[in-house]
């Protein structure tokens, strides 16, 4: 047999065993065995009943990923299940690890699914622009009800082995030995001669909600609510109402066009690329898996202000004991305080428990001595951003900190190797940037100074990960990748106010485009504060930033900023004055107001931004594209569906770009809009940023 499959035998129960490392996933290698296996099984008259076990770390994590958008080799998914659905003998899946997708589907349409105790079930397709293509979405509905599936399959979120027990997904759960246990329940199935149904026979959870689409369509309504411009969640919700309206070989067909239709759209490749390019932003040349990371078993965090606390969070759901050091007693409470509200929130939301946020506070420890971190493997400053300030706290932390401790500064700009440089230890030193709200924001920007060792690169890589964060390595250069090409975007969301249009113009092409948010609507939701005080800080001004927060608009903190929130909303309202603002300073730079198009927004925001990404490649601050995809789909909210800024480039082609960047630099003579060296050269060469 193929080493991909494998058949054993417990007396009368064959085992099929299926070992496709590193998640057996359904390629072509493992699907044309199992297809011979399946048959041969079927008519043996010896075998009584089947299981369908896996080795390694998981169970079917889903369709191989790779093979999409390729053409599909036979036996496809589909054909494996129609083997399986033809027995009629017991069929069994033992299921441990994660049983995703097509591993899922594969699952459905065994007779009995048994599950190890820490098992997950999920479809989570639609994080991948897809819906669930062989029979996910007619299956599920049958096994745990309309409602719940369309949960599962919109939001894509897996759910424990108990959950899936108490639900109808799987029949039994067991915390050991889970294949032998698998075998005796298919034998015990055998011995009873119990009538076998398969799942697509199962119509019993779709009575009701058969008899009342108009709820089913109000809670899919409900769940679409955040799908921001996403097919893929409209098609999950299309196919699984198919369920209650058509045969079931009708709806499954319908379910299948449905997929290719989604396999072959640019959501759906956009959102593979950003799958893979996750993974891949966790490599780093040079920094292997046989170099070992240190041990880091306590964290320690300077500052317990908004940044300083999600921090610290972060490390606590990732379950790390952290010290949290604040200058003064009163400000330890305060950060404290707030810490514990945050989880009280979660609590009160239903996404945490009880015993999980008393779990989490008792991992925190305040201090306001530096001395108290002599414990700590990894120590992340928090503190202001100014320069003085955060070479004070290190040349403080380098005095505490044992050998081998790893100092990491949260700087959003400033200069790593200046900040390493006040320390005996600039190899042990780096940045870890966090973005905002750090408790939520999965990004962590790692960046590596001039002299920053290895280990200890891959040591903050795996702690991050440890934490469910996203880690990219980058370079040290002001506002390394992120906040650099942010910086490239803001100057002329700004300079549209002067011409011509309005914040809410600019934040509509915004959300129109996908991103959650528009930037004025983001200054505000941050505080303009903070803008404020770092263009102080490097002499610089803002046309209309400046002057809203000379008059103490902050944003939503203030209740106004470039809108208004009255009585403490968080909906932002147009603002008269802020419209009479503009055009007082349009007028004072002698700029005659004009009409400014949709297009024109995206491309003046869009591009330089684009433009910045390709120097950051060019001078090695970020080691690949997908990198910087990888960054601001996860930093920034840039859309999912669009891949990231530069796989939009490559989508939207580079000589597209390098023109439009052509005539914005004819236009407005700035800098921003000069195409760079590898855009130009990669655009004339008809090249893609993916393909360099
Ligand atoms: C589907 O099933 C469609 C069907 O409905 C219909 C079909 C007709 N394919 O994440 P990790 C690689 S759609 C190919 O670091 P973890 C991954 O790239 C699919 N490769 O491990 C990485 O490679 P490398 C629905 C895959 O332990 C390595 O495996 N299923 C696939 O942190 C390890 O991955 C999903 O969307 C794949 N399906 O997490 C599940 N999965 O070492 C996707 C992984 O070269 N997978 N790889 O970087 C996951 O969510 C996580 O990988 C999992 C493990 C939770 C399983």
């Amino acid at each position: 047999m193929n080493e991909t499959v494998r058949v054993d035998r417990d007396g009368d129960i064959a085992i099929i065993v299926l070992d496709n490392p590193p998640v057996n996933a359904l390629s072509f290698s493992l699907r044309a065995p199992l297809a011979t296996a399946l048959e041969e099984l079927h008519d043996d008259p010896s075998v009584k009943g089947l299981v369908l076990a896996c080795a390694g770390r998981t169970f079917v994590a889903g369709a191989d990923i790779t093979e999409f958008g390729k053409p599909v080799q036979r036996p496809h998914l589909p054909d494996l299940i129609v083997l399986l659905e033809r027995y009629r003998k017991p069929t069994v899946a033992a299921i441990h690890g994660t049983a995703l997708g097509g591993g899922l589907e594969l699952a459905m349409a065994c007779h009995f699914r048994v599950a190890d105790a820490g098992a997950k079930f999920g479809l989570p397709e639609v994080k991948l622009g897809l819906l669930p293509g062989a029979g996910g979405t007619q299956r599920l509905p049958r096994l745990v009800g309309p409602a719940k599936a369309l949960r599962m399959i919109v939001s894509g979120v897996p759910i424990g082995a108990r959950e899936a027990l108490a639900e109808g997904l799987a029949d039994a759960v067991f915390d050991t030995d889970l294949v032998g246990n698998a075998v005796a329940f298919a034998r015990a199935q055998s011995t009873a001669g119990a009538t076998l149904v398969n799942v697509r026979d199962r119509d019993g959870k779709l009575t009701a909600a058969r008899a009342d689409l108009a709820g089913f369509d109000a809670e899919a309504a409900n769940l679409l609510k955040r799908s921001r411009g996403l097919d893929a969640p409209v098609f999950c919700v299309k196919s699984v109402r198919n369920a209650l309206t058509m045969s079931f070989s009708d709806a499954l067909a319908t379910e299948r066009n449905y997929f290719f239709e989604l396999v072959l759209g640019d959501q759906s490749r956009a959102q593979r690329h950003l799958f893979f390019a996750e993974r891949e932003a966790a490599k780093v040349p040079g920094i292997g898996k046989d170099l070992a990371p240190r041990p880091v078993r306590r964290i320690g965090v300077v500052g317990a202000g908004t940044m300083g606390g999600g921090i610290a969070m972060s490390f606590a759901n990732g379950g790390l004991p952290v010290t949290l050091l604040e200058v003064s007693e009163e400000a330890l409470g305060k950060g404290l305080a707030t810490i514990a509200k945050n989880y009280a929130i979660s609590v009160s939301r239903g996404s945490l428990s009880e015993a999980e946020k008393a779990k989490r506070l008792a991992l925190f420890t305040g201090t306001t001595r530096y001395a108290d971190f002599a414990d700590c493997d990894l120590i992340v400053e928090a503190v202001f951003e100014e320069m003085a300030l955060k070479k004070d706290v290190f040349r403080k932390l380098d005095a505490v900190a044992r050998p081998g401790a790893i100092l990491a500064t949260n700087t959003s700009y400033l200069d790593v190797d200046d900040i390493a440089a006040v320390t005996g230890r600039p190899g042990d030193v780096l940045g870890m940037h966090f973005f905002s709200p750090a408790n939520v924001m999965r990004l962590v920007e790692i960046v590596r100074g001039k002299r920053t060792a290895p280990d200890v690169i891959a040591t903050a890589i795996g702690v991050a990960r440890t934490i469910a964060k996203v880690p990219v390595v980058v370079g040290v250069c002001h506002g390394f990748v992120g906040n650099r090409m942010l910086a490239a975007r803001s100057d002329e969301s700004e300079a549209l106010l002067l011409e011509g249009a309005t914040p809410e113009q600019v934040d509509r092409a915004f959300t129109e485009f996908g991103w959650p948010m528009g930037p004025f609507q983001m200054y505000d939701l941050a505080g303009l504060d903070i803008g404020w005080r770092n263009r102080k800080s490097l002499g610089r001004h803002a046309a209309i930033a400046d002057p809203l927060c000379e008059q103490g608009r902050y944003g939503q903190k203030t209740g106004r900023g470039f809108y208004l929130y009255p009585d403490g909303s968080r909906t932002p309202q147009p603002d008269l004055e802020v419209a009479l603002l503009i055009e007082a300073k349009s007028r004072e730079a002698g700029i005659s107001r004009r009409a400014i198009s949709e297009t024109e927004i995206l491309e003046r925001t869009l591009f330089p931004m684009i433009n910045e990404g390709a120097k950051i490649l060019e001078e090695g601050i970020a080691q690949r594209a997908s990198d910087i995809d990888t960054i601001w789909v996860n930093g920034y909210g840039f859309p999912v569906g669009k891949g990231g800024p530069m796989f939009y480039a490559d989508l939207t082609g580079l000589k597209a770009i390098v023109d439009r960047l052509g005539h914005w630099h004819a236009k407005t003579g700035k800098a921003i809009y000069q195409p760079s060296t590898l855009l130009r050269e990669l655009a004339q060469g008809g090249g893609s940023f993916s393909a360099r």
